[in-house]
């Protein structure tokens, strides 16, 4: 028995967090471009449809398992899937809008400061060039470090656990933003969930 990967609900409405990132912006992103993520995907593995049986998270830890005539597709629409369906997550309305606990001592440890580390982020973000992602991750020694990935290209795939990241294709804040990616990503902080975050980080450390 295998099931297809799915476009996961939202999970808040699409102007909830319009202060940031317009309503416009949301439904395209995640009903259009997310959602062909996941139909790409779907497509890709109609060819080792073993793969329906796995997590979207183990086959981009073991992408070498995936036959090569369809890796570099499962690369970028099982990428874009989970990368998305971590963003979604990341940006839910509420929660504290600053790091706190064990994460945040780790935090203040490796980056000085709060406003260290959203320099360093930032800086990952705006200087990726062309279209992908910025990340905070726990890597495979359990230490934070902040990269960024090109494409849909997920930490998972390094032996990553990614914590907190901001999606910087265009297609993310075009609409409002323009050319100015530095502007969205000043932005971003303001809509952060690190509740989230922070379990995410609880469960990978
Ligand atoms: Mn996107």
């Amino acid at each position: 028995m295998t099931e297809k990967f799915v476009l996961p609900e939202l999970g808040f409405a699409y102007n909830a967090i319009e202060s940031a990132i317009d309503a416009q912006t949301m439904e395209i992103h995640h009903g259009k471009h997310h959602a062909a993520y996941v139909n790409n995907l779907n497509v890709a593995l109609e060819k080792a449809p073993v793969f329906f049986g796995s997590s979207i998270e183990d086959i981009l830890r073991n992408l070498n398992d995936i036959p090569e005539d369809i890796r570099v597709a499962v690369r970028n629409n099982g990428g874009g899937h989970a990368n998305h369906s971590l963003f979604w997550q990341l940006l839910k309305p509420g929660g504290k809008n600053m790091p706190f606990g064990d994460l945040a001592k780790e935090i203040d440890a490796t980056f000085s400061n709060f406003d260290g580390f959203v320099d360093t982020f930032s800086k990952a973000a705006v200087s990726r060039f062309g279209s992908g992602w910025a990340w905070l991750v726990l890597d495979d020694h359990k230490k934070l470090q902040v990269y960024s990935t090109a494409n849909q290209d997920s930490p998972l795939t390094l032996g990553h656990t990614p914590v907190l990241g901001i999606d910087v294709w265009e297609h993310a804040y075009y609409l409002r933003y323009q050319n100015r990616r530095p502007d969205y990503i000043k932005a971003f902080w303001s809509v952060v969930n690190w509740n989230t975050v922070n379990d995410l980080y609880q469960s990978a450390k």
